[in-house]
């Protein structure tokens, strides 16, 4: 029996209330029932080995009829899902249409310095990059968005953000998955504020800037009420937290369970069933989900909130500039209904992946980071308090905010080092470019499920002590960047960068 729009419409009606209450808080005229979402173009560059995106303004309705101004590749907003070969050397063109300077970072992919996209590769109006991906790693879910100093957030807020998939075509033989916009999905979370209008605008107050920029209207894959329509068996989920600031605390509705089986940087070498997962800004993680029952499902996620500063200052925090969320109860982030008509080859998870499992060296060094936020409550200059809140805040890390002319650490090519990182007021999603490490410990503890594997972006609540694998170079003209993903954050000031030489 095969199942028709219609009727899938119907089936998921009981849904419409859910999405209707918190998403769209005073207005309740634009809350609408779930649609199927249009999925993400895809550009498959693993035969062609290259690819072309260009950069271009545009107007989105996340409203029906009400156009917000937003930025995206090859669309006007977010950009292509684009699938590489693992082992390729791939030609990336990028364009730049805008009337803005860009960049694009490739979030995870492993490449030289030169070849990352950071702030000192900057694309001007008008011009094109074209760098060589040299793609040497695993199979991940990745992704790609601007990332020029101080005028990232802006931007990636705008739209300029997509999906980059490493695969090595042999997912179908883990018994996994692969046909992707069938049983292999990809969902890019994020969130908006919409003004009385129903336009998405980015002006960041204070409590913005010190919390992070939070929106009270959830999107997936840049629209809000997703649903997806899944095969009747085993389908996979590559979760992107693409958004600002908003962590996600990700769980379904009707208490199932699912297994982890990648996380930033790919597999683990066994899943992890679990029913709840934190994803933070910059982080992926990849899920099976069973729909072998017929079931479907609505992905749903706690509110944002704030913890894990070493200093317990949180609650002074909150007082001078309450946290900007608007969710006080779980809130729907996507629709998954079971189609019959789509085919559903899998009805099993996996046991193990074929993970590469080297020895670790010891590390050679040992560096601390501390992630200031104490410098955006005393006034912008760190160490120097001054009153009240500054009109212009500044972060840091060791005590100085980010100097595009200033190296805050030399690695050398090829070794591993013991980086223990902690806040101060809050948690900070910690993204370090360039390399990948695993999560030894946190708070002195076991880490978090979710932190299993090989990463590139960790949630810093507290302290947390990572191994990391500098394997790929990085010289002082290029060097890679060590940074907090809560964009405003990072273009104020909560950035370094480092060699690997
Ligand atoms: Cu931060």
């Amino acid at each position: 029996m095969a199942v028709t729009r219609r009727h899938f419409l119907k089936t998921t009606a009981s849904s419409t209330l859910y999405f209707a209450a918190p998403a769209l808080v005073g207005c309740g005229a634009w809350a609408a029932a779930p649609t199927l979402s249009a999925p993400l173009p895809v550009i498959d560059a693993t035969e062609s080995r290259a690819f072309e995106i260009a950069a271009v303004a545009g107007e989105t309705e996340f409203v029906a009829g009400v156009p917000s101004p937003t930025l995206g590749f090859n669309q006007p907003y977010l950009g292509p899902v684009i699938r590489v070969r693992a082992g390729a050397e791939v030609a990336a063109s990028v364009m730049n249409r805008t009337n803005v300077p860009i960049s694009v970072h490739w979030h995870g992919l492993l490449v030289p310095g030169d070849r990352d996209g950071g702030p000192h590769q900057q694309i001007a109006p008008g011009a094109a990059w074209r760098p060589v991906l040299p793609v040497a790693q695993p199979p991940a879910t990745l992704w790609y968005h601007t990332h020029l100093h101080g005028e990232t957030a802006s931007r990636v807020y705008a739209g300029l953000a997509g999906v980059l998939i490493v695969d090595d075509g042999n997912d179908a033989d883990r018994g996994l998955p692969a046909t992707l916009g069938v049983d292999d999905l990809v969902l890019v979370l994020q969130d908006k504020r919409l003004d009385t209008s129903g336009i998405a605008l980015y002006r960041p107050g204070e409590a913005d800037l010190m919390h992070g920029f939070l929106g009270g209207a959830v999107m997936v894959n840049g629209q809000f009420g997703a649903s997806f329509p899944v095969p009747r068996g085993i389908v996979r989920l590559r979760l992107v937290n693409a958004a600002n600031a908003r962590n996600f605390d990700l769980a379904f509705a009707d208490g199932r369970t699912f297994a982890l089986i990648a996380t930033d940087q790919g597999y683990l070498p066994t899943p992890l069933t679990l029913s709840r997962l934190r994803l933070t800004p910059g982080e992926r993680a990849e899920l099976l989900v069973d729909f072998a029952s017929g079931d479907g499902a609505t992905l749903v996620s706690a509110p944002h909130v704030e913890t894990g500063g070493t200093m317990e200052m949180g609650g002074m925090m909150h007082d001078m500039l309450p946290l900007p969320e608007t969710f006080t109860a779980p809130f729907p982030v996507a629709v998954f209904a079971v189609d019959l008509s789509l085919p559903a080859p899998l009805r099993v998870i996996p046991a193990a992946f074929d993970v590469e499992d080297q020895p670790l060296p010891t590390p050679t060094t040992t560096r601390r980071f501390i992630l200031n936020d104490m410098g955006a409550m005393m006034g912008g200059d760190m160490g120097h308090a001054g009153h009240g809140i500054p009109a212009a805040m500044t972060f840091g890390i060791n005590g100085r905010p980010f100097d595009m002319n200033r190296l805050d650490a030399e690695a050398v090519l090829g070794a591993t080092e013991r980086w223990v990182i902690s806040g101060e007021m809050m948690g900070h999603p910690f993204h370090i470019h360039g390399v990948r490490f695993l999560v030894v410990a946190e708070n002195g503890g076991v880490p978090r499920a979710e932190n299993a594997g090989w990463k590139d972006t960790v949630f810093v609540e507290g302290v947390t002590e990572l191994l990391v694998r500098f394997d790929h170079p990085a010289d002082a003209a290029n060097p890679f960047m060590l940074h907090c993903h809560i964009l405003e954050h990072e273009d104020l000031g909560m950035m370094g960068q480092f060699t690997v030489t």
